[in-house]
């Protein structure tokens, strides 16, 4: 082994990591010498969140559930604004698939581009980061972690910390009044799973996000009696079916009667919290942990990725996210090149400046339309810094643009729509059936179309 190599730290195995490992994988392929790379995953599966655990609460080691993920889950977008630009649907598949694929086919997708890399051997399984800090006189991180089977912690100095632990895992959970005395489950999102638990109930959900407006679908989509959905700022908005209402926020519950802002109430027999996620970094130390909120210009993230208090240390993925899969690969191609030395991080002040536009920006974004383009742009300058294969943003943010509308014209029909890939310019064909008659979500019925 070559001892002056580089070490770099990658922390979570899920889309944002992976892209890392295929970042540094296709630059050894065209003959880069790349530095060692560990990847460190918590679960015993790369895909993050795609990877689908039953479990909730705590894991078989006692380690807290990454899983936000459930049964019957469909991309909450279309596939042609996500698709990798160096590894088509079509590519994976061996033919177009329709637009809008549930989770077992998107996590196939994602295990196909890695495995056709062969970097799973980069990755240490059930090993979760304890801790990571800085050594300001070797200029190196140390990272302990714990190997879950043999039940031991190992540290090891790295001169790079790329952390991708994603940021949709910690569920935010307020309290509201007579909580404690309620007939029925309180929930949060995080640990929804199977919406055929709540068949015949009267489901309130609070939060009007995609979790809201997904999680109060399926559990329409599976039977349950009626949905009200309760918010903080402003109602949904969408044309609903007759059994589902919107009502400002809860003020308090007592036995099954909820009571909202406005004085009227419901009877209901369970509360799902669908009212979002912390960024939480237990792991770092105090001077590397990023604090942000869930937005489109992210705190102390230089070009979004380099910490701007530490430039050797990056966050992958850690915007909210219109984008997603091929923004990451834009992310993890220009963390791979600052890494490489073929891009420079100015000083911080520079730093500093590329933040404070970024976010004045953000905060004067009009509507969801602007914000998608926003994303784009963000996606089109990494891009443009990098060797990542160049593909149509502007054809991406119209599909983005096309399913606002759809969502707008039949929020229970949206996904039966399909759209023209950006990467090899295929029309998708239209699934063999309707999403509100698809209870079969397997990979094997989405595929045979
Ligand atoms: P994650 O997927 O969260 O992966 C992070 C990884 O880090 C995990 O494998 C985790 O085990 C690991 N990890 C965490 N802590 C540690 C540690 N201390 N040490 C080692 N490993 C650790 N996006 C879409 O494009 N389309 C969708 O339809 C869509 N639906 C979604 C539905 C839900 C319910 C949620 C919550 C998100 C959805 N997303 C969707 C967005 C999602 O954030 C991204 O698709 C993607 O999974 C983010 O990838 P990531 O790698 O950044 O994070
Ligand atoms: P989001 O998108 O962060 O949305 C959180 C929602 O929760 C949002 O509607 C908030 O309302 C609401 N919220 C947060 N705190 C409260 C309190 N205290 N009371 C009432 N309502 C509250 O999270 P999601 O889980 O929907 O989506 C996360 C990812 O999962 C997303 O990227 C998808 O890909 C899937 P607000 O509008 O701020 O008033």
């Amino acid at each position: 082994m070559d001892t002056n190599k580089k070490k770099i730290a990658v922390i979570g195995a899920g889309p944002s990591g992976l892209a890392q490992l295929r970042a540094f994988q296709s630059a050894a392929q065209s003959g880069t010498d790349i530095p060692e790379v560990v990847c460190f995953e918590k679960q015993d599966n790369w895909g993050g969140l795609w990877n689908y655990s039953w479990r909730t609460g705590l894991d078989e080691h006692g380690e807290p559930v990454h899983g936000s993920m459930y049964r019957y889950l469909w991309s909450n977008g279309p596939k042609e604004g996500l698709e990798f630009a160096d590894y088509s649907f079509e590519e994976h598949f061996g033919k177009q698939i329709a637009s809008y694929p549930p989770r077992a086919v998107l996590f196939d997708y994602i295990k196909g581009r890695v495995e056709k890399a062969d970097v799973r051997q980069w990755i240490r399984f059930k090993t979760p980061v304890r801790h990571v800090e800085y050594d300001n006189s070797s200029e190196q991180f140390s990272v302990t972690s714990h190997d879950l089977e043999n039940d031991q912690q190992t540290t090891e100095m790295f001169d790079h910390v790329i952390v991708a632990n994603g940021h949709f895992s910690t569920p935010n959970v307020p309290q509201f009044e007579g909580f404690e005395n309620f007939n029925g489950r309180i929930m949060h999102a995080h640990d929804f799973r199977d919406a055929v638990e709540f068949k015949d109930k009267r489901v309130l959900i609070i939060g009007t996000s995609y979790s809201a407006e997904d999680i109060g679908s399926q559990c329409w989509k599976y039977g349950c009696k009626s949905v009200t959905v309760s918010h903080r700022t402003a109602p949904m908005g969408f044309n609903w079916p007759d059994n589902w209402s919107e009502v400002p926020l809860l003020q308090k519950v007592q036995g099954n009667t909820a009571t909202f802002k406005d004085g009227s109430s419901a009877e209901v027999d369970v509360i799902i919290l669908c009212t979002g996620y912390k960024h939480n970094f237990p792991f770092m130390a105090d001077d590397l942990k990023l604090t942000t909120a869930n937005r489109l210009a992210a705190n102390d993230l230089y070009k979004g990725v380099t910490f701007v208090h530490n430039p050797r240390l990056f966050y992958l993925g850690m915007q909210d996210q219109w984008y997603t899969f091929n923004m990451f690969d834009a992310q993890a191609w220009y963390v791979r090149d600052a890494i490489l030395g073929k891009l420079n991080a100015p000083d911080k002040n520079e730093m500093l400046k590329d933040i404070a536009d970024r976010v004045t920006k953000e905060d004067a974004l009009e509507d969801d339309y602007a914000c998608i383009k926003y994303q784009g742009d963000y996606v089109k300058e990494l891009i443009s810094d990098t060797d990542y294969p160049s593909f149509d943003v502007d054809g991406a943010n119209e599909a983005f643009f096309q399913w606002k509308k759809h969502k707008k014209e039949n929020i229970m029909g949206f996904r039966d729509n399909c759209y023209r890939s950006v990467i090899t310019g295929t029309m998708a064909p239209v699934h063999h059936t309707k999403w509100v008659d698809a209870m079969d979500d397997s990979f094997e019925s989405y595929i045979n179309n």
